[in-house]
């Protein structure tokens, strides 16, 4: 890889740490506050934090380290970029950079406490929208460079397919893409005219629904980036190549076409949307569970295959040689064994009867910490490990390993403790996005903190331990960025791992996006345009829309 495409992955990765110091502390007050163990000063309140955590964990720390990872991806598989296509990057790193900061600025001085979701009702600055729509228009720069660089390589080898790693890549910057379009249309036309007070009303259902149109197919671009560490590096890790490229690239597609129209699942127990339409893409729903369950089958199979080269014998001998010492492995493999019950938990809650006990409560909160928190996250904890070291050329050392080891342990731990209280209290009726303050004038409610795992301490140990992990993390991070030594001789190298993959009987047909992109406006179209088209037509004129809870 050339430096200077380096420089480009570096500079978004040290953004994304930033974010990540800042949203883990916050985390951290988070559960004092909802312990009621902590009072915060008058400038302070419960929401301000919530919002910071949220959008700067899940939104920022997860799409400038998306962007480091697949920036070096692409440079690595397709070769180093063009000066066209650096700019590209340059620019949508500083555009992003830009409205990532003026965000925080407004939640930091209260003046967007809107929560991560950031929808209508709840109402922010102007300026905290602005800030959201320069964060978008950055990733599209930093996404039409990818593509551009992408096209160049194909014209450049026709007849053949691209890379596994490029066309993941391409897949999740084409779902991210399409994703965006419903909450630049609910940034640009409703939230920014109303925020500003150039319009007196906003039609909340119809901006609820622009946002779920994005805020699903987001998780898959939190968990693609994932799901390329899973089918590209993890073969690399175990000493095997990939176990079917057809099946890998399948899997992607299926994500592109089911990941948009199914926005609604949010939405269940919300007014002003026929029970069809709900119903119609809650099947959707279930069609993107399946790339998932592809995932999943390959995962194993690659494991049983190299497994079993190894000398494991019998039903489960080949578990045992797994490359358990390796912590690029074993971070990753202990984030599969989180998406289990993470996904089952999905499935649990896209089913239209079930979402009526879950919605709204903490399990929801416990559900997002086992997807985004610990699949996804302890995946790009286990990318951070070898990827710093690979792009400054420094040594990832047998001390700084072991820490590492003790970071994803406690950070699996803590997750565990925590998670498993938000989805008890959550099947108690607890609510989400509530400070804990206000149950003590429910005190029935208050029995629900009696239960083992859903007492205050087990959530607030399950909070210290992941916030000490967090930082356990930073200390890695900053050694292999600054302070640890060059790599000299040659194994001292951090390679990127990346599985041969034997594309020679994947169909060709897979590679033309039109298609897919073709099936995917019209999936797009028939789950949503008549429903969209009545939020238009029947918002009642002069009103807020359809008001939600
Ligand atoms: Fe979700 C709410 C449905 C996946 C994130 N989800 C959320 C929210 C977030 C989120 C952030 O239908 C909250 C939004 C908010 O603030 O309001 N979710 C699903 C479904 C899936 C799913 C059906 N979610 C994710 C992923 C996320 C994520 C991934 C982040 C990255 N989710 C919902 C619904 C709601 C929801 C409703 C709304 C709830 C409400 O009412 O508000 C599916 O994609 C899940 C499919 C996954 C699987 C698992 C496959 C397992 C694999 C691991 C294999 C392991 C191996 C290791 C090989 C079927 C691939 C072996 C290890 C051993 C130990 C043996």
């Amino acid at each position: 890889m050339a430096v200077q495409d380096r420089r480009i992955a570096l500079s978004n990765i040290g953004v994304a740490y930033i974010a990540f110091i800042i949203g883990t502390f916050c985390g951290l007050l988070q559960v004092f506050i909802r312990n009621d163990a902590l009072e915060l000063p008058t400038w302070l309140d419960y929401y301000q934090i919530l919002t910071a955590h949220g959008v700067l964990l899940a939104l920022i720390y997860t799409t400038f380290f998306i962007f480091a990872f697949l920036i070096s991806g692409m440079s690595k598989t397709l070769g180093s970029f063009g000066p066209k296509v650096r700019t590209f990057l340059w620019l949508g790193f500083i555009v992003t950079a830009l409205g990532t900061t003026l965000a925080t600025a407004m939640i930091v001085s209260g003046e967007a406490s809107v929560l991560y979701t950031f929808y209508a009702p709840l109402k922010g600055s102007g300026w905290f929208y602005v800030g959201l729509a320069l964060v978008i228009i950055g990733t599209w720069l930093s996404s039409f460079g990818l593509i551009g660089h992408y096209i160049a390589w194909r014209k450049k080898n026709k007849g053949k397919l691209s890379p596994l790693f490029a066309f993941m890549t391409i897949s999740t910057l084409i779902l991210w893409l399409i994703a965006c379009l419903g909450v630049v249309a609910a940034v640009v036309f409703q939230y920014i005219p109303w925020a500003f007070g150039w319009v007196d009303t906003i039609n909340v259902e119809l901006s609820r629904s622009l946002f779920w149109f994005f805020g699903h197919p987001l998780v898959y671009f939190w968990l693609l980036p994932a799901y390329i560490a899973w089918y590209v590096v993890v073969p690399k890790l175990v000493g095997t190549k990939v176990f079917s490229d057809s099946l890998a690239r399948f899997s992607f597609i299926l994500f592109i076409l089911f990941s948009i129209p199914v926005g609604f699942h949010h939405q269940l127990t919300e007014p002003g949307i026929p029970g069809f339409w709900k119903f119609l893409q809650v099947v959707l729903t279930f069609m993107v569970i399946i790339p998932s369950l592809m995932t999943a089958f390959s995962m194993f199979a690659t494991f049983e295959i190299s497994g079993r080269k190894k000398g494991g014998r019998g039903l489960f001998g080949w578990f045992t040689k797994l490359p358990w010492k390796d912590i690029r492995f074993t971070s990753i493999f202990i984030a599969m064994a989180f998406f289990i019950p993470g996904g089952a938990g999905g499935i649990i809650n896209a089913s239209f009867q079930l979402n009526e006990l879950v919605h709204n409560t903490l399990w929801v909160v416990g559900h997002f910490h086992i997807t985004v928190g610990a699949p996804v996250a302890m995946t790009f904890m286990g990318v951070t490990y070898w990827l710093i070291p690979h792009l400054t050329g420094r040594v990832f050392s047998k001390a700084m390993k072991k820490l590492a080891f003790v970071q994803t342990i406690s950070w699996a731990v803590g997750m565990i403790l925590m998670s498993t209280a938000q989805h008890v209290l959550g099947l108690l009726g607890a609510p989400r996005r509530t400070a804990y303050t206000g149950y003590n004038d429910h005190p029935s409610a208050l029995e629900w903190f009696d239960g083992f795992f859903s007492n205050h301490v087990t959530m607030a140990v399950g909070g210290i331990i992941l916030f000490l992990s967090a930082m356990l993390l930073v200390y890695i991070v900053m050694n292999l960025l600054f302070f640890a030594p060059k790599a000299k001789l040659e194994n001292e190298f951090e390679e990127f791992p990346i599985a041969e993959s034997d594309d020679s009987r994947t169909p060709k047909f897979l590679e033309n996006w039109w298609i897919w992109i073709g099936i995917t406006i019209a999936l797009i179209v028939m789950a949503y345009a008549i429903p969209i088209s009545d939020l238009i037509q029947h918002a009642p004129p002069g009103s807020r829309g359809y008001i939600t809870w």
